[in-house]
């Protein structure tokens, strides 16, 4: 489907629902979450194969640390935040820990070795947000959009990541600098 610019959007909504400014903004969330008074709002999408792999919220940031040893009092006793997990993943090279914030947690990714990503990353831009992972409960649908669109998934097929996931990352230079991950629980694929 070929979506309409985003002008051509804003002014077919202002059309459909006759509102402006603060109300057209109301107007489009509201179409583009499918409301049906609003969806004409927005072009008409093929419902279920828009649904297939959809990305539902923000699982976890992915925060790359030098040593969790130091960053975990930060966010556990100053931020008050509750670790949930600590897990290694041994296939990429971290260690982690994961503390909930609401339904997203944010993880803290030590590498455990040099050639890890996260070593490499560190040693390039430091200490930060590193990705990025939004959740699906279909992940071969969702790579199978993403690869549809033009972007370059890391690995054949999902892998195995913390927290019994599976995962799958999409390259940062087909994201406007962003790595992306998706995520799903083991029991949803
Ligand atoms: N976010 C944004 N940009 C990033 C990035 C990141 N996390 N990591 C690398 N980049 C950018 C680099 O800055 C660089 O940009 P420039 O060319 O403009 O300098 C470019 O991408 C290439 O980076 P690189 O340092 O040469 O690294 P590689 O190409 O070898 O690898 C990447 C980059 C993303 C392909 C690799 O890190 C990867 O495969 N990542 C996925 C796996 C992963 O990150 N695992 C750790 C987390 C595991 C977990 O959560 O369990």
């Amino acid at each position: 489907m070929i979506m309409p610019d985003f002008a051509t959007q804003v002014k077919s909504a202002r059309e459909n629902t006759r509102c402006t400014g603060r109300s057209c903004r109301i107007a489009l969330r509201k179409a583009a979450r499918g409301a049906p008074a609003f969806r004409k709002a927005l072009p008409p999408s093929d419902g279920d194969e828009m649904m297939k792999g959809r990305l539902t919220h923000v699982d976890h940031i992915g925060i790359a640390v030098r040593s969790l040893d130091a960053a975990i009092p930060l966010y556990r006793d100053v931020l008050g935040l509750e670790l949930e997990l600590l897990d290694e993943v041994e296939e990429q090279g971290v260690k982690v820990a994961f503390f909930r914030c609401g339904e997203t947690m944010l993880e803290l990714l030590e590498p455990t070795r040099p050639d890890s990503p996260i070593a490499k990353y560190l040693e390039k831009r430091g200490e930060g947000i590193h990705h990025v992972a939004l959740a699906t409960d279909d992940i071969e649908a969702a790579r199978e959009r993403a690869a549809a669109g033009g972007l370059r998934l890391l690995s054949e097929a999902p892998l195995d990541g913390a927290h019994g996931k599976h995962i799958s990352f999409v390259h940062p230079k087909d994201t406007r600098g962003v790595l992306l991950e998706f995520c799903a629980h083991a029991d949803d694929h």
